[in-house]
C-alpha cells in the first residue's frame, strides 16, 4: 500500500524520468543504521544496502559529520590546484591496503576505465605489446559499470544490446575456468580483470584455486591481474578485500561504492608503482576526481570501518548467516551461496520469481533485491546486529516457506 504523496511521487518519477530502472513502489525519505523509513514513517530493514555502498549503514553519522564539515569549509578545487584533503585519503588508501598509489575518480565504471587505460598503457611501455593491439581478458556474467566501453564486453544482453559500435580489445571467457582464461591469453594480453566474486551473476564464488590459478597464469604471461573489489571490498566477505580469501594479491585492483559509506560518489584504482607510473600529466583525470569533499568523506568511511570492526563484525556473523540460509525452505530455495555478509539464494522454476519475493518481502519490511530472475541477493549492511539480522531472515524464511 503506498499513500497519496507517495503515489503523487512514483507518477511524476515515471512522468518526466528515464524509464531505466523498474524500483519496487518505497518511497524513502529518511535512513539511519541497517533502516530505511518511507514517507509514512514505515520501517524496514535494508537487506541490498545500496548494492554495498552502505556498509557503514545508512547516514553513518560519523561520515555525515565529516560531509558536513568539508562541505563547510572546501568541495572542490579541481586537480589544477592542490588541497588539503586529497593527500591525506591516499596516505590511508595505500597504508590500509598495501598497494603503492591511488587515483581516485567518482564512480566505480570510472575506476574500472581507470584500469584498462592503465593496463593498456602499461602493455605498450612496460612490456612491449605492438601499438592498438593491447587484449584484456574478462569473465562472462560480469558486472563493472555501464560506460559504452564496459558495456562492450557484458554478456548481459539488457546491459550490452544496442550501445554499439563497442571498443575492441576484450575476450570473454567462462568465469571460474582457468583452463579457457589460460587459452585466452597470448602476446598481447595485457591484463586480466575479473570480480573475485561475481556480484550481479548471483554472488557467484568461483573454485578455491581460481584466485591463485589466475595470479600464476598473470605471473607467467607477464600479464596484469586486476580485481574489480567496488563490490566486493571493503568488508563485505569478512575481509578488507575478498581476493585475501585466496591469500593472494593482484597488481590493482578497483573500489567504490562503500569507500565513502554511501555519502558521496568515491571511486579509486589502487596499483603498484610501475603500473601507477604510466599516468603522466593530462593522460588521465576527472573534474571531481580526488576533490576534498569526497576526500573527507571517504577517510570517514574508512575510518568507521576499521574503528567500528566492521570488518570483523561481518566475519563473525558469516557463519550464523550462512547457517540460516541453509535452513531456508528447499523448494521454493533449491542453491545458496555465501560469504561474508553477501548471499545468492536461487530459486525452483516453478517457484514465484525472486522479484515477487522481493516485493512481498518489502510489504513485510525486508528490502531485498532480485537478480537474474531467479535468485534473490543479499547484503545487510554490516553495521547490522545478530538480532537484526535474525529479524531479516525470519521474515525472508517465512515468506519462502508460504
Ligand atoms: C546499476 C549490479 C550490483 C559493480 C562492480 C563496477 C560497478 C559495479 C563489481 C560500477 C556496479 C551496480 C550498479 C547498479 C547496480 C549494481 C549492481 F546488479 F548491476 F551488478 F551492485 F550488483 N564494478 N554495480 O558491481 O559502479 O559506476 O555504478 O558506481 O548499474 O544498475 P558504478
Amino acid at each position: 500500500m503506498t499513500t497519496e504523496a507517495a503515489q503523487s511521487l512514483i507518477q511524476l518519477e515515471d512522468r518526466y524520468g528515464a524509464h531505466n530502472y523498474t524500483p519496487l513502489n518505497a518511497v524513502f525519505t529518511r535512513g539511519e543504521g541497517p533502516y530505511l523509513f518511507d514517507l509514512d514513517g514505515r520501517r524496514y530493514l535494508d537487506f541490498l544496502s545500496a548494492y554495498s555502498a552502505v556498509n557503514q549503514g545508512h547516514n553513518h553519522p560519523r561520515i555525515t559529520a565529516a560531509l558536513v564539515e568539508q562541505a563547510n569549509k572546501l568541495a572542490l578545487t579541481s586537480r589544477a590546484f592542490r588541497n588539503d584533503r586529497y593527500p591525506l585519503l591516499l596516505e590511508r588508501l595505500c597504508r590500509l591496503t598495501g598497494f603503492d598509489r591511488a587515483l581516485l575518480m567518482n564512480t566505480g565504471a570510472e575506476a574500472v576505465e581507470t584500469a584498462i587505460k592503465a593496463a593498456r598503457k602499461w602493455a605498450y611501455e612496460v612490456k612491449g605489446v605492438p601499438p592498438s593491439q593491447a587484449e584484456i581478458i574478462v569473465a562472462a556474467d560480469g558486472f563493472h559499470g555501464r560506460t559504452t566501453t564496459i558495456v562492450g564486453f557484458s554478456t548481459d544482453p539488457a546491459a550490452h544490446d544496442g550501445f554499439g559500435p563497442f571498443a575492441p580489445g576484450f575476450r570473454v571467457v567462462p568465469f571460474g575456468d582457468l583452463d579457457a582464461m589460460a587459452a585466452a591469453i597470448g602476446p598481447n594480453t595485457a591484463a586480466i580483470l575479473v570480480e573475485p566474486v561475481q556480484g550481479e551473476a548471483g554472488v557467484i564464488i568461483p573454485p578455491d584455486d581460481y584466485l591463485p590459478g589466475l595470479r600464476e597464469l598473470a605471473d607467467r604471461h607477464q600479464v596484469l591481474l586486476i580485481l574489480d573489489e567496488i563490490q566486493s571490498g571493503l568488508g563485505r566477505t569478512g575481509k578488507l578485500f575478498a581476493f585475501e580469501h585466496a591469500d593472494i594479491r593482484p597488481d590493482a585492483v578497483t573500489i567504490g561504492k562503500a569507500l565513502s559509506g554511501g555519502l558521496y560518489p568515491v571511486s579509486a584504482f589502487l596499483a603498484s608503482d610501475e603500473v601507477m607510473a604510466v599516468f603522466k600529466p593530462g593522460t588521465h583525470g576527472s573534474t571531481y576526481g580526488g576533490n576534498p569533499l569526497a576526500c573527507a568523506v571517504a577517510e570517514a568511511a574508512l575510518d568507521v570501518l576499521i574503528d567500528e570492526g566492521l570488518i570483523e563484525a561481518a566475519a563473525s556473523l558469516a557463519a550464523h548467516f550462512r547457517r540460516r540460509l541453509e535452513d531456508l525452505p528447499r523448494p521454493p530455495v533449491t542453491r545458496i551461496r555465501s560469504i561474508g555478509l553477501w548471499a545468492g539464494i536461487d530459486l525452483a522454476p516453478d517457484a514465484p520469481i525472486a522479484r515477487e519475493y522481493c516485493r512481498k518481502l518489502m510489504g513485510q519490511g525486508l528490502l531485498c533485491k532480485d537478480t537474474h530472475v531467479r535468485t534473490i541477493r543479499l547484503a545487510p549492511p554490516l553495521v547490522i546486529s545478530k538480532n537484526q539480522l535474525d529479524e531479516g531472515l525470519d521474515v525472508l524464511e517465512q515468506a519462502l516457506n508460504d
